[in-house]
């Protein structure tokens, strides 16, 4: 049996990867520690038991508390990583959060992970490389030099920087994975694909950054979840491994046009781009497929966009408290 400590569990990825490891490991135990910020939601995690009993234990915290942290690290086999301030448009507003929860978090993971001999999995991001020329065939592979925009991605990519250093240095079993833009259910409505679906279900209108041209490398969300799993399980120490779908590029525009078909909405809106605007990721994750025979289950970006708006549709409950809020952010910053 594997006790996992995972950061984070209660965004996002995290919580989706709770739900997957309760279905597919369910003799494995979960320990999420979330500090439950605005992007942290507890009932992201509600009934994700597999059916086998799997079970996810919650403990509300901060991962830059090393009182906190230690503990919990020397009681799991090993800790998944997801924890972090996320979001760029953020990072661009107030960039401490970013440097406290990213750098400082990460720092106190690792050295509670040193001292307990934990194996360790981080999970990055594909905007540590910066960003491609739009058009260009080029990919991000994992030897592609480092070079962040934005206090986000800085801050992501001197965490894969501390652990690389605590790899060499300490002899700390850890592993990387830099993985592109995720889509799919419990997403925060802050990120593009949600805030338009529910721009569109409350009767706003789509916005799109600048002139749409930027081009995102789509993955559903179990896909990315599906590889750190291997990772974790079969992933060579020290290694870092790209994920990605590999799916021809598609810009913003067209995803939120293909986005307004689908929901039969008419007309978007051209926003205040934003400053820094990274113009194209696209990311090589050839080693995962040949290492680890990882391939995605969801190479049709209209067919996972059909299920992720039929959940938005269905949750209404889950996403509309947080609307009002969201968008004034937004319009704060004329967006
Ligand atoms: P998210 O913003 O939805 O969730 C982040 C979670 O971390 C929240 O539950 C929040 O409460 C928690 N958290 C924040 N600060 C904390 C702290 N100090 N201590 C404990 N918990 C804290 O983010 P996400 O989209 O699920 O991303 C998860 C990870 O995956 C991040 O490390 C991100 O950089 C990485 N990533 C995201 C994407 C993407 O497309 N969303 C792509 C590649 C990599
Ligand atoms: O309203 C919008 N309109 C718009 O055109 C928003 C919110 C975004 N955009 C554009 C900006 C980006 O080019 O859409 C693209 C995607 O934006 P985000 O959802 O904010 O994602 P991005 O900045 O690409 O970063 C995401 O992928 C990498 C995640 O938020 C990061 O956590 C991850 O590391």
């Amino acid at each position: 049996m594997t006790h996992l400590l995972v950061t984070g569990g209660a965004g996002f990825i995290g919580a989706n990867f709770c739900r997957l490891i309760t279905s597919l490991r369910p003799d494995w135990r979960v320990t999420v520690l979330d500090k439950l910020t605005y992007a942290g939601n507890r009932a992201n995690l509600a009934g994700p038991a597999g059916p086998a009993g799997g079970s996810v234990e919650f403990i509300h915290g901060d991962i830059a508390d090393a009182a906190t942290v230690g503990p919990l690290v020397a009681a799991a086999d090993a800790v998944v990583h997801f924890a972090a301030e996320s979001h760029n448009d953020n990072s661009l507003t107030d960039p401490t959060p970013f440097v406290q929860t990213n750098l400082v978090g990460t720092f106190v993971l690792l050295e509670a992970a040193r001292a307990h001999g934990v194996r360790f999995h981080h999970v990055s991001t594909d905007e540590v490389f910066g960003d491609l020329e739009i058009g260009a065939g080029t990919k991000f592979t994992e030897s592609t030099p480092y070079n962040p925009s934005s206090p986000y991605s800085a801050t992501k990519a001197g965490s894969d920087h501390l652990v690389r250093a605590w790899v060499r240095s300490f002899g700390l079993d850890a592993t990387i994975s830099n993985c592109s833009n995720n889509y799919g259910p419990y997403q925060h409505i802050e990120k593009f694909i949600p805030r338009q679906i529910t721009n569109i279900l409350t009767g706003l209108t789509p916005k799109l950054y600048g002139t749409g041209e930027q081009v995102r490398d789509w993955i559903h969300v179990d896909d990315h979840n599906r590889a750190v799993l291997d990772i974790l399980e079969r992933g060579r120490g020290g290694e870092t491994y790209n994920i990605g779908a590999d799916q021809p590029d598609i810009n913003n525009k067209q995803v939120l046009e293909l986005i307004c078909e689908l929901m039969g909405a008419d007309g978007y809106e051209h926003v205040a781009d934003r400053p820094g605007h990274d113009q194209r990721y696209a990311m090589d994750a050839a080693k995962l497929r040949r290492e680890l025979g990882w391939q995605p289950q969801f190479t049709d970006l209209r067919a996972g966009l059909v299920d992720t708006i039929a959940w938005y549709r269905a949750n209404e409950h889950w996403w509309l408290p947080a609307k009002q809020a969201t968008e004034a952010k937004y319009a704060a910053r004329g967006q």
